[in-house]
């Protein structure tokens, strides 16, 4: 079999996946038009010229615009079970899926509605598919952190539904430490706290990350290699890191696939695992992003597999269950 072909087949694992990163503009055209919400595109090809991004902040301008259209709860399901399908086409057994509740809750729709729509998703893909996941509620770090503690706050009655908090939106200018105390408050409440650290920011909100919100994983950790100090750090601890290749190049954090650090990482014994971040803005699923390392940087079959394993190993699924898949 060749390397190509195992990725395709292999069981795999995704952890950094942001359910509204996952929507493609023929879905958002059809949920535009049952909800009679105005987007300011003429058609699906319109959307797709669109994606075309210099940096973070572009793209979230246009990610934040296309989610506008998510009023209900049935859109909230849609989107969800669009990506699932994804999933069981690509063997994807396990996925750790990131929702921006401040996303919606801004412009109105109410927490339960969103939480409710993703939850129903959830049991459909389990029962129907045999896939898992978990959910990561990301605070976005553009906003306060009293903002954030009202999303804490409507989050409690779901707090059953909700395994982890993450941090995600505009990283420069807001670094992890503006959220310290509601990351306190959210761990009190039993989350799990994972970060997007040293995507755009520099190496110093990683240590962050580590030191003030305590994190149990960080998201991209890319500029970690500037810095020596925190690589062994990241070594000694096995502190996993999510990496994203096809959203590096696209936001323009990696100039060519083919100078991806993702080898290198993996070279200097770093905990990391492949993942499509915004699958239908940055043109690549989870296999996708596997595919384009493995052409561009030529890994090896022993460093896929390992990719692969680190994926499960590094995930929030029960030990008793990891076993199954490592
Ligand atoms: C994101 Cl790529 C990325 N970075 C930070 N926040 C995000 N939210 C959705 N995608
Ligand atoms: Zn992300």
């Amino acid at each position: 079999m060749t390397i190509s072909e195992y990725i395709k087949k292999v069981p795999k694992a995704e952890l950094h996946l942001h359910i509204e990163g996952s929507f493609e503009p023929e879905l958002m055209f059809e949920i535009a038009q049952r909800n009679k919400v105005a987007i300011p595109y003429e058609n699906v090809e319109a959307v797709k010229k669109a994606y075309q991004f210099g940096n973070l902040q572009d793209f979230l301008d246009i990610y934040y615009a296309g989610a506008n259209v998510l009023l209900h709860e049935q859109d909230f399901y849609d989107l969800t079970m669009a990506y699932f399908k994804h999933c069981a086409e690509e063997n994807i057994v396990h996925a750790e899926i990131m929702f921006d509740p401040q996303t919606h809750t801004k412009r109105g729709v109410e927490f339960s509605t969103v939480i409710n729509g993703i939850q129903r998703a959830r049991e459909d893909a389990e029962k129907n598919h045999g896939i898992s996941s978990l959910l990561i509620m990301s605070y976005l770090r553009h906003l306060t952190e009293e903002d954030a503690f009202e999303t804490l706050q409507q989050s409690l009655p779901y707090k059953h539904l909700i395994k982890m908090v993450g941090l995600d939106s505009s990283e420069k200018g807001n670094p992890p430490s503006k959220f310290q105390k509601v990351f306190e408050a959210s761990v009190k409440e039993g989350y799990i706290p994972v970060a997007h650290a040293g995507e755009e920011g520099p190496a110093e909100y990683i240590w962050e990350a580590l030191d003030v919100l305590k994190v149990a994983r960080i998201d991209h950790g890319n500029n970690c290699l500037t810095d020596s100090k925190l690589v062994e750090r990241l070594v000694a601890e096995k502190m996993a890191l999510t990496v994203c290749p096809l959203s590096n190049t696209a936001l323009r954090n990696v100039d060519d696939i083919k100078n991806h650090p993702v080898k290198k990482m993996l070279d200097l014994g770093l905990k990391v695992t492949v993942n499509s971040d915004d699958p239908a803005y940055f043109r690549g699923y989870l296999t996708q992003n596997y595919l384009a390392c493995i052409e561009a940087l030529d890994l090896s079959m022993e460093e896929v597999k390992l990719l692969v394993r680190n994926s499960f190993e590094y995930s929030f699924l029960p030990e008793n269950v990891k076993e199954n898949w490592i």
